[in-house]
């Protein structure tokens, strides 16, 4: 990450890069999900489905970003997609922050760098227009020094961010964060790549083994590893 983009990251809690997926692979990827499902859940399952979904995972522009925020040792800790259009209901919230879940959440800066715990990496496969709804954010607070109090989700602190299909969306999950209704024409789907320390786990790292089979190279079988220290060897990270 540069400097700015450290900045920007530092100061809001998220982040966008552009166009990381290719045109042609976003419409594959979507194919291959179109196929898979029927009555357009809102989440879903999808790293079994192709072999171009475990090679995202391990993406070398996105894991080059993952080693600025984790360090060498990251791993995979679960992934789910979203997808919504102007028919799905849900509960429209503001979830997570600092020091949520267990502490689990954490953003911190010691020794010239940051720490992280839980890091969201979402890939949107369709545009987000501005206002369309979907997630949402309330850019700093992973920083705030009360955890007592969440704004409302259409309070003028809410931050809905705009972005393209193959663009990625990066924040902790330190960040408060939720969904709103998606209220635009089309669809929002989106793949979350959820990355956690080698040290932590927010998933029970039992429902990774299931894809350890399907892993083709090293760096994919390493980011499956579940969480531990001892002995851990650090990820291999790929040329950019
Ligand atoms: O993108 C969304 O709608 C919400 C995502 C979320 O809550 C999460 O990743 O924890």
């Amino acid at each position: 990450m540069t400097e700015a983009e450290i900045y920007e990251f530092d100061l809001n809690g998220y982040i966008i890069f552009r166009d990381l997926i290719p045109a042609d692979l976003v419409r594959h990827m979507n194919e291959r999900l179109d196929a898979d499902q029927a009555g357009f859940p809102h989440s879903f399952q999808f790293l079994h489905l192709d072999p171009c979904f475990m090679e995202l995972m391990a993406n070398p522009r996105t894991l080059r970003i993952m080693r600025t925020m984790i360090g060498d040792w990251l791993r995979l800790d679960h992934t789910y997609g979203l997808q919504m259009n102007k028919e799905t209901e849900l509960r429209e919230n503001l979830h997570g922050g600092l020091r949520a879940d267990h502490g689990e959440h954490q953003y911190q800066w010691a020794y010239n760098k940051m720490w992280n715990g839980l890091i969201v990496v979402m890939y949107a496969l369709e545009d987000v227009p501005p206002g369309a709804g979907g997630l949402i954010v309330v850019p700093g607070s992973h920083k705030a020094a009360i955890n007592t109090y969440k704004p409302e989700v259409y309070s003028h602190l809410v931050v809905n961010p705009s972005f393209k299909a193959g663009d990625l969306l990066i924040f902790t999950e330190a960040l408060v964060h939720g969904t709103r209704k998606w209220v635009a024409p089309g669809q929002r789907r989106a793949l979350l790549y959820k990355y956690s320390p080698g040290y932590s786990t927010w998933g029970d790292p039992a429902n990774l083994a299931k894809y350890e089979p399907m892993a083709t190279t090293q760096l994919q079988r390493d980011l499956l590893r579940p969480p531990y220290v001892g002995k851990r060897t650090p990820l291999e990270f790929p040329e950019v």
